[in-house]
């Protein structure tokens, strides 16, 4: 008996520890999440280690001017948190980033990072963000055009310049909401489409928002996840199926389920991006924290908040038959 009330003792005292040692993180949110990433990970970065950006694939080397790791209580609370701070010089029009070419190409991945706007950051300016893209590095930023549907797909995270509400700036083979200029361009889909109401913008009502979006204020720290699902490849687009769904801190903002992303199958998602863009100078010189980054098989959820759980794919389809 006494070396049972010994060895419960003990369990007692490591339960102990672990929840003092634990009390350093909010909602279960570990500054050293990527120690012991969660399942299902193909990469995770928390910038806790001795050189978290040589873990990225820039072709830049990512200055510090530009994006640094700093010390901040990041996501986790923890003092001793580091994370890093993308800032687009003063002035000028640019972008800062940190580019990740994952190991191989995936049908349906998900990814999840916290970020922060530092105090001070200018909500007026144009901007884009962060997130997954298919296909070669080399279409990542580009614009201006729709995708072939074999060449490249992405869907960046960002808000509406003045309310700051979030969307996913997104590219893909059935874009539609802003490629009616003379000039021929097509600019990127915002989802949940926020650009009107359905007057020129957002014609298809299954992509507007569901309620009303949050509006984004600095120096708070939130949880965003993705969830991309090539979907089926059609030369047509009918009956497409790609799938994105985007939760902001674990509640679902947002699943679209019928979109037209590739048309071969050998389109892939293959890169996360983080990244911040600014169009011209009017930025502040404040920028965005971005820290615990991951990107998995498995949805990821925030701490000990499990994101909002999807609902089946609508595989049963309905088609008008035209008389
Ligand atoms: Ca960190
Ligand atoms: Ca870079």
């Amino acid at each position: 008996m006494d070396h049972l009330f010994s060895r419960c003792i003990f369990v007692l005292s490591v339960c102990l520890v672990l929840v003092v040692s634990g009390m350093a993180s909010a909602a279960g949110i570990s500054r050293n999440e990527c120690s012991n990433p969660p399942t299902g990970s193909v990469f995770c970065e928390d910038f806790e280690g001795i050189n978290p950006k040589a873990n990225f694939s820039d072709y830049d080397g990512n200055p510090d001017t530009e994006n640094q790791v700093v010390t901040n209580s990041g996501p986790a609370g923890d003092p001793a948190n580091r994370a890093i701070r993308l800032r687009v010089p003063a002035g000028q029009g640019g972008g800062s980033d940190l580019f990740k070419v994952l190991p191989v190409g995936y049908d349906k991945l998900y990814a999840r990072w916290y970020f922060m706007y530092e105090p001070g950051f200018n909500f007026s300016a144009r901007n884009h963000g962060s997130g997954l893209a298919a296909g070669d590095r080399s279409f990542v930023g580009a614009s201006g055009n729709r995708p072939s549907g074999s060449d490249f797909a992405g869907f960046y995270v960002q808000y509406m310049e003045g309310p700051a509400t979030p969307y996913a700036y997104s590219y893909y083979r059935g874009m539609y909401q802003d490629c009616s200029n003379p000039s021929g361009s097509c600019w990127g889909d915002s989802l949940p489409c926020v650009y009107d109401s359905g007057a020129y913008y957002c014609k298809q009502p299954q992509h507007r928002p569901t309620e009303p979006l949050p509006n984004l204020v600095a120096g708070q720290w939130y949880c965003v996840e993705q969830m991309l699902d090539m979907g089926t490849p059609t030369t047509t687009g009918v009956g497409a199926n790609g799938r994105l769904a985007i939760w902001l801190d674990s509640k679902l903002m947002g699943d679209y389920q019928d979109l037209w992303i590739r048309t071969t199958s050998t389109l892939k998602i293959r890169n996360l991006w983080l990244s911040l863009y600014h169009h011209d100078g009017t930025h502040s010189t404040a920028g965005e924290l971005i820290d615990n980054v991951v990107v998995s098989t498995q949805p990821i959820g925030c701490g000990t908040l499990a994101s909002e759980i999807l609902s089946p794919p609508r595989n049963l389809r309905i088609f008008k038959i035209e008389p």
